[in-house]
């Protein structure tokens, strides 16, 4: 199963509470206050590696909840840290934050405040002090900014919180909350017997959306049965599954172009888009998140006219559901291929192609008969070498 959208629910550990005690021993009746710290929830981390493909482990496992810390001990004992929880995404997942079912009014009552301890100011503060036995809950604002530099197609999901593309990169989704302080730390010499201590501040969390964008150089686009499947496996070692029936393809596939100076190229193969995907007809289009991230296009034409369809028109089509999705993906360099070129009424199409729609450049290939290959191989290594050189300047 391919998973490449899936929701998630994610709480960090809440810090342990501080703890109210006194020491105890034969001849020292009165011990000075000796309650130790809570330790600190753990963090939910997301780590990206290249060794996962999708979401498959998040579609099982939608509730991640990292470990309290332990709560403060008697004879100066601090609790334990709750473990850290790292999470591995595949590269290439961005994370959204999903707005949060509204929480419930917080109950106001007059009375009950009047009695409630009064809190004892610290310089360690930000959290109410609570006296030994009520605990109050503290409300903290522990949101992350989202990094405002990913410059992507933000569809209406939520906010951006991470963008995680390189193997080993990480990112802290929820924050562990603080362990509470024990009574020992309150010791002043006027105050010499503390019976109160910090509770231990909540994890954050939230409601999250992954979504997985593949990152290769080249994306490949094009109608069912146009070949992009036998292109992908002509010029790689790619095995994807090729049938002369439409939506062969259902998942993304990779594969890895290499050159003889050992340069290598991605290539994603993904499922045919055709006219009206926009409104869900075929397999939709939201698979063309998959080639947002390309540097560069490669659109596929069944210049055989397969099935009565006409190449310009599929081509018109093509541009069109593009430009639906993300108007973004037409300003990406792009090859149109003519496919199929080995077929009968090719030539004919071909030329007709020409009149029909000028100024577009075309190459000729039979990725079923290994022709025009060399040149493809060729033609995507500038486009991406091109792209690159533009993207460094554009940096500099
Ligand atoms: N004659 C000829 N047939 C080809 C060529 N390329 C692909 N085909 C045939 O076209 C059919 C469809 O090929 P696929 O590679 O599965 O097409 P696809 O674009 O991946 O199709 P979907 O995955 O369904 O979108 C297969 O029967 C291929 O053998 C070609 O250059 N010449
Ligand atoms: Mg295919």
């Amino acid at each position: 199963m391919f998973v490449d959208e899936v929701k998630v629910f994610a709480r960090a550990g809440h810090g342990g509470k501080g703890c109210v005690a006194f020491h105890r021993e034969a001849y020292r009746p009165k011990g000075g206050p000796s309650g130790g710290n809570g330790g600190h929830g753990g963090d939910i981390i997301l780590e990206a590696s290249h060794d996962l493909n999708n979401l498959i482990n998040q579609f099982y496992q939608p509730r991640l909840i990292a470990e309290s810390g332990e709560a403060g001990m008697g004879k100066g004992m601090d609790g334990h840290a709750g473990k850290d929880m790292i999470i591995k995404v595949p590269c290439g997942t961005l994370v959204w934050r999903l707005p949060s079912p509204a929480a419930p009014a917080p109950e106001t009552d007059d009375e009950e405040e009047a009695d409630a301890p009064t809190a004892v100011p610290i310089a360690t503060a930000g959290r109410p002090i609570i006296r030994s036995g009520g605990v109050r809950a503290v409300e903290l604002d522990l949101t992350q900014e989202p990094d405002e530099e990913v410059p992507l197609h933000a569809p209406s999901k939520g906010e951006l919180v991470c963008d995680l593309t390189q193997n080993g990169q990480r990112f802290t989704l929820c924050k562990g909350g603080r362990g509470g302080l024990g009574n020992r730390n309150f010791a002043t010499s006027v105050r010499q017997a503390p019976r109160f201590a910090q509770p231990g501040e909540p994890g954050t969390e939230g409601n999250f959306l992954f979504e997985l964008r593949l990152v290769a150089d080249v994306g490949i686009v094009g109608y069912p049965n146009a070949g992009k499947s036998t292109l992908l496996a002509a010029i790689s070692k790619a095995r994807p599954k090729i049938a002369p029936y439409p939506f062969t393809t259902l998942t993304p596939q990779i594969g890895i172009v290499e050159y003889p100076d050992f340069r290598r190229l991605t290539l994603c193969d993904v499922p045919g888009l055709i006219a009206g995907a926009h409104q869900n007809v075929g397999l939709g289009h939201k698979f063309l998140r998959h080639i947002a991230r390309c540097q560069a296009l490669v659109i596929l034409l069944d210049m055989a006219g397969t099935d009565n369809r006409a190449p310009w028109d599929d081509y018109k089509s093509l541009i069109e559901e593009l430009e639906l999705y993300d108007p973004a993906l037409l300003e990406k360099p792009r090859l149109v291929v003519a496919n199929k070129m080995d077929e009968a009424p090719a030539e004919a199409n071909l030329k007709n192609f020409k009149r029909k729609i000028r100024k577009v450049p075309l190459l000729p290939i039979s990725a079923a008969f290994d022709e025009g290959l060399p040149a493809f191989r060729k033609s995507i290594r500038e486009m991406v070498e091109d792209a690159e050189a533009e993207a460094k300047a554009r940096r500099a």
